[in-house]
């Protein structure tokens, strides 16, 4: 057998209902261990065989609330409990988050994800934040918020004002979990998660690779958004954008040909689902980025700041669109 029907070989059972396809972290962990021009082919051809190739997805993003965050997810630059740069900031007036949405939607965004620095959005906040995907939705725009955990109800509230897509990633593996975040636990993102989509809300979830994990904690952080039943419609792989004053200021760089493995495994595993090359794309060489798109991404954040930090910019992008014949939508 060579190593791409060893690897179909190895492709996961199904068994009823229709989307519980699950994954073993040794499968996943197989995918990465094939040589790579085998696993960006066995990815490219799972790409095309669910999506044109040559398209990619454009979300832009925001800060609608900065720092001051009680949780203490050791990446952060938004976590109250370390000393960066960040300094705290009171929750956006609707009006200037819709100012920023037309402005993103002026360069070219079909999605507008605005984020805040809660463990989770208080009531009375969250009517704010209704109010801004009412805004931004009758521009036409799709919405996307990423709040923190919900408490029942709230996603109900959210779907309400018309809310696409909810943000909340599994982070990294479950049994990695507690050595970067201790204030709350994967089972309480996976909780946050099945009430989204309970509320008929499409999810947004992906992971971190760079916070020291080993390959296998990255293998079982892909099963586990991939067992998620179904598996989530956006998958955002961020490479860590270091922060000086956090726990992992220092931590050592994923190599580049890890993170593209990373996004084939996610896109084999998750073959209908938008794998989004997220955080980090600023220090990547355009050669990097494209061997992403190969291996299966097809979507992006497209602003010159993500969050906290300083994204590729709109200009950048464009000219390596047009270097590789992609068409952004
Ligand atoms: N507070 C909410 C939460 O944690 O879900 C929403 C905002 S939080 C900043 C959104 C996501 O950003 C995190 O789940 C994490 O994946 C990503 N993120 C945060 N800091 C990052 C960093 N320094 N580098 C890469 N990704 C980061
Ligand atoms: C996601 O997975 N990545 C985005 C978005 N969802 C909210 C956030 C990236 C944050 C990068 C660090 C910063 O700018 O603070
Ligand atoms: Fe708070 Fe989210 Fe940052 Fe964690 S990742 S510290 S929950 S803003």
């Amino acid at each position: 057998m060579n190593s791409i029907s060893s690897a179909v070989a190895l492709a996961p059972k199904s068994s009823a209902p229709v989307h519980s396809v699950q994954w073993t972290v040794s499968q996943v962990e197989a995918l990465y261990q094939l040589p790579l021009m085998d696993l960006l082919f066995r990815a490219q051809q799972v790409h095309r065989d669910n999506f044109d190739p040559n398209e990619v997805q454009r979300s832009a993003l925001i800060s609608i609330k900065t720092g001051g965050c009680s949780e203490d997810c050791s990446y952060c630059s938004q976590s109250a409990r370390y000393k960066t740069e960040t300094e705290r900031e009171a929750l956006m007036q609707v009006e200037d988050v819709l100012a920023a949405a037309k402005e993103a939607k002026a360069k070219g965004a079909s999605r507008f994800c605005m984020g805040a620095a809660w463990r989770g959005p208080k009531e009375k906040e969250l009517e704010v934040v209704t109010r801004m995907i009412r805004e931004v939705k009758a521009l036409g725009m799709e919405t996307c918020v990423t709040l923190g955990m919900l408490k029942d109800g709230q996603a109900e509230q959210l779907k309400e004002a018309g809310l696409d897509y909810y943000n909340h990633n599994l982070d990294t593996d479950a049994d990695f979990y507690d050595k970067v975040i201790t204030t709350h636990k994967h089972a309480d993102r996976v909780d946050t998660i099945g009430q989204v989509r309970a509320a008929g809300i499409k999810v947004c979830s992906g992971g971190i690779l760079g916070l020291g994990e080993t390959r296998r904690n990255r293998a079982a952080m892909v099963a586990q958004l991939a067992n998620l039943n179904p598996p989530p419609d956006s998958v955002p792989i961020n490479n860590l954008v270091a922060i000086p004053g956090t726990p992992l200021a220092e931590t050592e760089k994923v190599d580049s040909f890890e993170f593209v493995r990373s996004i084939a495994a996610a896109r084999i595993t998750m073959p209908k689902s938008y794998v989004r090359l997220s955080a980090g794309r600023e220090a990547m060489s355009d050669e990097m980025q494209a061997m992403c798109f190969f291996a299966g991404a097809n979507s992006i954040f497209y602003c010159d700041k993500l969050l906290t930090t300083s994204n590729a910019g709109a200009n950048r992008d464009l000219d390596l669109f047009e270097k590789l014949g992609l068409r952004a939508i």
